[in-house]
């Protein structure tokens, strides 16, 4: 008997290989799993380290290779056919603190997943692919650990510079640098891409209102996100009469309630806006202590850059009010800031398309949330699908999206991604 052939091998691999998404996903889901059914994977953190390790024997064991670029970013690469241009899917797979176990991971397993179908559906009908796929965990999408938030495809869209990103510490004077050589996610692998899709959780409700299943992203809002630190000097809380007080709390409360007002007078019945402050951090954050400094990030975001344009002034000139009232400073640091911009026409065209060839009841919607591909469509064409969020909830522990969505989605991405390496789309 003569020896197989590498084609026989590989032929016998694919029709061996077993293919559970469901079983997959809840595996991954035991990495930095909480109490409450939820994950926390912080970037560069242990349970992240460890989930890349998880996700990278898992692609392994299907054909990929895997690497890592000088920011942490993940690339697991499907060789379809050899020499053949490289397309991207992906998300991330970092949570928040005490985060869901769907945000960013579930796009990743999910264009894994649907890669091999792909691979499978080329291999059955005898087909030539005209991309190869690489998967991309994208590092740091979530911001908390290390600000700004899409940090790994912004390095790799050229918004940020790789230096800055990997010089940025954590609240413990960690580097990105340090925390992903603990964990061993960095390379320097380098590979250009031309096209990128990215499927997610819509982290909202429009499509449970309209009993969608697949959401076809047309656009990102705008969002103005700034470090603010203010300053006031650290005294007695008894013993300092009101005249004398520099209260830093006083001034970063009264921005939080200058943020929610703001959102309230410049949202109009078309243009919504969005204003949080998420994070806020008192020094020194002791009872008998008017406290000298707050550290908060607000964010601004609207559908419409001129209403976010008028929103964020009128933030800053409730910024300098605020200084006047609570005789503090308010020093703006850092900022990250994307504009509301459409997706490629012929992405959501091409999508449209796969979702009616797979029976998937489909509609437009846009994105509230940053993504990876709010970076990456400004780079190359992209397509951006989102799945449906039980009641919306998302960066909570309680987010859910249904097992039956999820597959749905996987099958609605491998036939989108099945469209792009055959050519329907770059
Ligand atoms: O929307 C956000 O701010 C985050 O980057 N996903
Ligand atoms: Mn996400
Ligand atoms: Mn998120």
């Amino acid at each position: 008997m003569t020896d197989p052939t590498i084609t026989e091998l590989a032929d016998a691999a694919v029709a061996t290989r077993p293919l559970d998404f469901l079983a997959d996903f809840a595996s991954m889901s035991r990495n930095g799993a909480t109490e409450r059914g939820g994950v926390d994977r912080q970037a560069a953190t242990i349970a992240d380290g460890q989930n890349r390790n998880w996700f990278r024997g898992l692609v392994e064991g299907h054909g990929f290779t895997v690497h890592y670029d000088q920011v942490g970013n993940q690339y697991c690469l499907l060789e379809l056919s050899p020499g053949a241009p490289w397309i991207a899917v992906g998300s991330h797979l970092d949570s928040q603190p005490l985060g869901g176990r769907f945000d960013g991971a579930y796009g990743v397993l999910a264009g894994a997943h649907a890669a091999l179908q792909v691979q499978q559906r080329l291999h059955n009908d005898a087909q030539e692919a005209k991309f190869n796929i690489v998967v991309i965990n994208w590092f740091n999408e979530e911001g908390c650990r290390f600000k700004p938030s899409m940090m790994g495809s912004s390095v790799y869209t050229g918004k940020l510079s790789a230096a800055q990103a990997l010089n940025t510490t954590d609240p413990a004077g960690v580097s990105v640098h340090e925390a992903l050589q603990a964990i061993g996610t960095i390379g320097d692998f380098e590979l250009q891409v031309e096209a990128y899709v990215e499927i997610h959780i819509e982290q909202g409700r429009s499509l449970e209102d309209r009993g969608l299943t697949i959401g076809l992203v047309e656009s990102t809002w705008g969002a103005n996100k700034y470090e603010f630190t203010v300053h006031g000097e650290q005294s007695h809380t008894g013993a300092t009469v009101i005249a004398d007080r520099h209260d830093a709390l006083l001034g970063a409360s009264a921005l939080v309630v200058a943020a929610r007002e703001v959102a309230l007078e410049y949202s109009t019945e078309e243009h919504m806006v969005i204003t949080s402050c998420g994070e806020f951090t008192v020094l020194p954050n002791s009872p008998v202590v008017v406290a000298s400094q707050v550290n908060l990030l607000v964010d601004v975001r609207s559908t419409d850059p001129e209403v976010l344009a008028a929103a964020d002034a009128a933030l800053h000139d409730r910024v300098r009010q605020i200084e006047k009232m609570a005789s503090v400073t308010i020093e703006r640091g850092a900022s990250h800031i994307w504009g509301s911009k459409q997706y490629d026409e012929s992405g959501i065209n091409l999508a449209r398309n796969a979702a009616q060839a797979v029976g998937l009841e489909h509609g437009v919607v846009r994105t509230l949330a940053g993504h990876d591909s709010t970076n990456m469509k400004d780079i190359v064409p992209t397509i951006m699908l989102f799945v449906p969020s039980v009641e919306g909830i998302s960066h909570n522990e309680g987010e859910l999206t249904q097992d039956k969505d999820m597959l749905a989605g996987v099958r609605m991405l491998s036939e989108v991604l099945h469209r792009v390496v055959t050519g329907e789309f770059v």
